[in-house]
């Protein structure tokens, strides 16, 4: 292993504010249980775990003008927001620990953010089960986890889509979809509309993993910022049971793998969030352990030696 890879930082963001399922909250906790400290650590990376973020605890009411908790999602996502962008100033690899889907605005207006002041071009993997591009006319729940990546392009509540400033964060263009299998009826005409780039498993089921992942990498060069928000809810249920909202059919154990190892021989990662863990669905941990065996192969574990 020669490739060497900038000081990590662990934060963790104990929350289901934007979930239809309690339990998210116990993602980082999982994860640390799982050994993903230890297992960067014994690959030679410096990592520093920053321990929880704080924010406001979760009122479990019902949507209002077609958001759940959309303060509190506000507050969680700014601390998010700063945290991640701190660490990157800092010179650090922030890896987010969920906590629901919903921060990925916060982490993302942060990488975002962080890519304007110093030049670079950003690439967002987004591997999910879903396109979480639902906005309020057209969310089937009211729960924010369905709609970051539309609020990050800037479709969404004002509080949300400016959380950095202008908006919108991102250009739907620096975004690749991956694992997709679940698309509500008014997102499917938004994610349309807005020419997202989507690698659903009927065509990952057609082309094969590694032609989907070496598209949704093409162009990745040394001035890219590559982020990867890693929804547990890509990997099949079979492997991946401890998610609130799994949808069959996803990708295998050796397909999962090829991905991280794909995007780990870019060599371009620099920004991670781990997503929408639920331990209180899991069996024994499982999902923890292997979601933290994937992230090892994001950071250049392979079976073989080959560079
Ligand atoms: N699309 C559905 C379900 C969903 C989205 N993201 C997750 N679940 N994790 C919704 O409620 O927006
Ligand atoms: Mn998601
Ligand atoms: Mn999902």
């Amino acid at each position: 292993m020669s490739r060497s890879f900038p000081p990590v930082s662990l934060i963790g963001a104990p929350t289901d504010i934007g979930a239809g399922h309690l339990g998210a909250r116990l993602g980082p906790e999982a994860l640390r249980i799982a050994g993903l400290h230890h297992a960067l650590a014994a690959r030679g990376i410096d990592v520093v775990d920053r321990g929880n973020l704080d924010g406001p605890r979760n009122p479990w009411q019902p949507p209002t003008d077609g958001y759940r908790h959309l303060p509190e999602v506000v507050e969680w996502n700014r601390a998010v927001m700063d945290a991640v962008l701190a660490e990157l100033r800092g010179g650090r690899m922030p890896i987010l620990l969920g906590g629901d889907h919903c921060l990925g605005l916060g982490s993302i207006t942060a990488v975002a953010r962080y890519c304007r002041e110093t030049n670079k071009k950003l690439r967002v993997l987004w591997l999910d089960a879903h396109a979480d591009f639902n906005t309020s006319d057209v969310t089937p729940s009211g729960n924010v986890h369905g709609m970051p990546v539309a609020c990050l392009c800037g479709l969404g509540p004002r509080e949300l889509t400016h959380l950095g400033g202008a908006a919108p964060a991102i250009d739907p263009e620096v975004i690749r979809q991956i694992g997709i299998r679940s698309v509500d009826e008014g997102e499917k005409r938004l994610v349309k509309e807005h020419g997202l780039d989507v690698y659903d498993m009927r065509y990952i089921d057609e082309v094969g993993m590694k032609r989907a992942m070496e598209e949704a990498l093409d162009g990745v060069d040394e001035d890219t910022h590559l982020h990867v928000s890693f929804d547990v809810d890509f990997l099949d249920p079979a492997i991946a049971p401890g998610v609130g909202t799994t949808v069959p059919g996803g990708p295998s154990y050796r397909e999962a793998q090829l991905v991280m190892e794909m995007i780990a021989d870019s060599g371009r990662m620099a920004s991670l969030d781990i997503m929408e863990l639920n331990p209180v669905l899991d069996t024994r941990n499982l999902t923890a352990e292997v979601a933290v065996d994937l992230v090892e192969s994001l950071f250049g574990k392979s079976t073989l030696m080959r560079d």
